[in-house]
């Protein structure tokens, strides 16, 4: 797997084939069935485009009384399933110290897209987010670490993986749009984006 540098961001573009894509697809539908997803409501009241849910100890939860990580399910109460191998072996090709304990699911249907944000919820910053993508292209942002940066933009492709590390690791970022339609990998079109991370601190 090589990893080159775009816009300053790793970028391993596909990281996963897509024989791999397709396993790890199946693996997704069995969490979404165990921890169905759902779309987490904004400061603002609104609910969030995307849905999300989680693999591994932690998943990102957010409601009226601000964000935080959760290790239930909201709805069902239950613990997340772990996190499937084919995304773990992605994340050991950006790091080894240790694995990560929280993989969010997020999915983009048509139309959706992700504001501008920092990931700093996490224990350690010098573990990277690792992110997959999977499905329709995604326009991906990246900015410097105050919300006013100038930015740079490119795109994700099913299969691409990507890190936020070292400098970039508390950028600001999102998707500013997906291209609808244009694969046929999730049934009824749209993006899957994986982030992995560690929430606790290792030990
Ligand atoms: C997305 N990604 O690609 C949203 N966060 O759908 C993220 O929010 C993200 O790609 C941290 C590290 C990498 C990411
Ligand atoms: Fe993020």
């Amino acid at each position: 797997m090589s990893i080159e540098t775009i816009q300053g961001v790793p970028v391993s573009r596909g990281a996963l084939s897509p024989e791999e894509q397709a396993a790890l697809l199946t693996d997704l539908r069995a969490v979404a069935q165990a921890a169905p997803p759902f779309s987490p409501m904004t400061g603002w009241g609104k609910p969030m485009s995307v849905r999300i849910t989680a693999a591994g100890r932690f998943c990102w939860f957010s409601d009226r009384r601000g964000y935080r990580y959760i290790e239930a399910h909201p709805e069902t109460g239950q613990p997340f399933p772990p996190i499937p191998e084919a995304a773990l072996r992605v994340w050991r090709t950006f790091e080894t110290r240790a694995d990560p304990d929280c993989c969010l699911i997020n999915h983009y249907r048509e139309g959706a897209r992700m504001g501008l944000h920092q990931d700093r919820d996490e224990a350690d910053f010098s573990f990277p987010v690792v992110s997959l993508s999977l499905g329709d292209p995604g326009l991906f942002r990246i900015g410097g670490t105050e919300r006013k940066s100038p930015t740079r933009s490119f795109w994700l492709h099913s299969g691409d993986a990507m890190a936020l590390t070292g400098e970039t690791r508390l950028a600001f970022h999102g998707i500013d749009r997906i291209k609808f339609g244009e694969t046929a990998l999730l049934a009824g079109g749209g993006r899957l984006n994986l982030t992995l991370r560690r929430v606790a601190k290792a030990d």
